[in-house]
């Protein structure tokens, strides 16, 4: 008896989303580790949280694909595009690769809907609203780096928008209260 749910197109899409979003999380660890060794450690911080955060996502379409009695293929993460080379263009970057991301789980979401996927394509509307949220959040940090002097910021103005990011609350919660169901 076949107990898989998923289409081989949609399985396959899934699990290479899934790969996108470890990727993703090793942007974001790179990111942090550059912040670190440059001296910002609230940067750092706030993006060590967000690394957490795609782990997170790449572990709740893990479950999904098992839950729908799909197969999970676990590949290579492809490595991080190399260093930024100031805060301004770290969260250049950053918001980049969100918006690169939300395009893909825009296809998936196609896919879903093509396929008169129901389940999956009520499963993708969480990406959806979460991919929202977080090209807020780098659109806001780009702000905040304009008004700081974008490229040419000083070095006191980037210090205390450091400050500002080590206190600075996000979605990301502490590892022991998140579930891949609500991560
Ligand atoms: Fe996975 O949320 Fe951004 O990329």
């Amino acid at each position: 008896m076949d107990t898989n749910r998923l289409s081989k197109t949609i399985s396959n899409a899934l699990n290479e989303q899934m790969t996108r979003e470890a990727h993703a999380s090793q942007i974001y660890l790179s990111y942090a580790a550059w912040a670190a060794n440059s001296g910002f450690d609230g940067i750092a911080n706030f993006l060590f949280r967000h690394a957490q955060e795609e782990r997170n996502h790449m572990m709740k379409i893990l479950e999904y694909i098992l839950e729908r009695g799909a197969k999970v293929k676990i590949k290579a993460i492809p490595a991080p595009d190399g260093d930024p080379e100031s805060v301004n263009n770290c969260f250049e970057k950053v918001f980049k690769s969100e918006v690169d991301n939300t395009t893909e789980i825009y296809k998936l979401v196609k896919l879903s809907l093509d396929e008169q996927d129901w389940a999956t394509w009520n499963f993708m509307q969480w990406f959806v609203k979460e991919q929202t949220e977080e090209e807020t959040m780098a659109l806001k940090m780009l702000n905040k780096i304009k008004i700081a002097g974008g490229e040419k910021a000083k070095d006191d103005a980037l210090y205390t928008l450091d400050k500002d990011l080590a206190s600075t609350p996000d979605d990301a919660r502490l590892a022991e209260d998140v579930t891949t169901q609500n991560p």
